[in-house]
């Protein structure tokens, strides 16, 4: 792959209403949107899912703006490659960094993607058409909560993930099961509980939830082993895993029985890709994070979400859930709980070069020539 540059766009917007969970309250969101340039003037696009601050993983937008600007980029700049999966490989030599890694390898998938003129979710061996949608209620004023979670469903939401924490779970749970007895329910604790808290973990079985998202620390296996045979609701692992190495001792120490995807939060492509058929192979079950994302991220969320294992509803929500005004020429759209995929070539998304500029806070062109 020829590439000729590499923009990195640093931008800020904020959103339509305060996103909370027990460690931070996102108000505002900083973002990275990689553009690739090559050779014939064709485009890739990425995005970095950091945070402004460290409170989900260690990244923030200063640390991956760093890692692309003096590590990445000169890395990917240094020996030439065919493939963006040779790029997912190279990088696995930089310890960490996997949303800085991702930024810059999605945006690569996408413009080889371009070159060959067709979808990416072809590319990567996509089947499904339709991709399920669910959505997210903050944590927040249980009332508000419920009113929140009736619009979502009115809306179409296949599917509802509420934030919990030991200060608020059982009650919200009980509200929102008795309010919707049928609804695919699940909880993310975002690393709220020790196993000390077992017991409240044990009393959230009774309202039958899909399944319970990183209940324990961020970086722990052994402890979500000990759990899940203590509780019946199956364990989802978010923060826990980043590797497929993370992957293969999850599936040894049975940690869990699903995973959520994130390609941020894993480094992209090559390493979701890799952690995707461990989980085929061992019947863990598969869906797509969200990371309150701009559209760049959405259409590459939809690509990962065509792949047959999909079968949950990701956190994949319409442009405006968040947003007045994203920054794709066509936002995405959830329509009776699902998007279609988008069947332009790579992504299928082009930036709104006017949206861009309005929420821009820098611009700097990186030449590889
Ligand atoms: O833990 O899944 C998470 C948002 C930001 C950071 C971490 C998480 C989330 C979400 C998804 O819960 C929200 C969304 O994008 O709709
Ligand atoms: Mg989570």
């Amino acid at each position: 792959m020829k590439i000729k540059s590499v923009t990195l766009h640093v931008i800020s917007m904020p959103l339509k209403k305060p996103f909370v969970t027990h460690l931070q309250t996102v108000k505002e969101r900083e973002g990275i949107i990689v553009e690739v340039q090559d050779t014939e003037g064709l485009c890739g696009l990425g995005e970095g899912v950091a945070f402004s601050t460290p409170w989900y993983t260690e990244e923030t937008v200063k640390t991956s703006y760093h890692i692309l600007k003096d590590v990445l980029i000169p890395l990917m700049n240094n020996k030439p490659f065919q493939h963006p999966e040779e790029i997912g490989k190279r990088f696995e030599a930089v310890r960490g960094n996997a949303m800085a890694k991702a930024a810059l390898e999605m945006a690569l998938w996408d413009l080889y993607a371009r070159q060959q003129q067709k979808p990416l979710w072809k590319l990567i061996g996509g089947v499904r058409e339709e991709i399920l949608s669910g959505a997210v209620i903050g944590a927040g004023d249980t009332e508000e909560m419920v009113k929140q979670a009736e619009e979502l469903v009115e809306e179409g939401y296949q599917r509802i993930k509420v934030k919990i924490s030991p200060e608020s779970d059982i009650q919200i749970v009980r509200e929102l099961r008795a309010q919707f007895p049928a609804l695919s329910l699940l909880a993310d604790a975002n690393s709220a509980y020790s196993l000390g808290d077992k017991a409240k973990l044990q009393a959230l079985d009774e309202f039958h939830l899909e399944m319970i998202e990183q209940p324990l620390g961020i970086d722990d296996l052994v402890e979500h082993s000990i759990l899940q045979k203590e509780i019946a609701t199956p364990i989802c692992l978010d923060e826990s895993i980043v590797t497929p190495h993370d992957m293969k001792s999850a599936i040894h120490l049975n940690s869990c029985g699903v995973v959520n995807i994130k390609l941020g939060r894993v480094g992209g492509y090559t390493s979701a890709l890799e952690i995707y058929h461990l989980c085929r192979q061992h019947h863990i079950r598969v869906w797509c994070g969200g990371m309150i994302e701009f559209g760049v991220s959405r259409a590459h969320n939809l690509a990962l979400s065509t792949l047959e294992g999909f079968t949950i509803p990701g956190d994949i929500s319409s442009s405006s859930n968040y947003w007045e005004e994203d920054i794709i020429t066509s936002p995405i759209v959830v329509n009776n709980g699902v998007v279609k995929r988008l069947e332009g070539a790579g992504i299928g998304v082009e930036l709104n070069r006017k949206r861009l500029s309005e929420v821009s806070l820098s611009k700097e062109t990186f030449s590889s020539l």
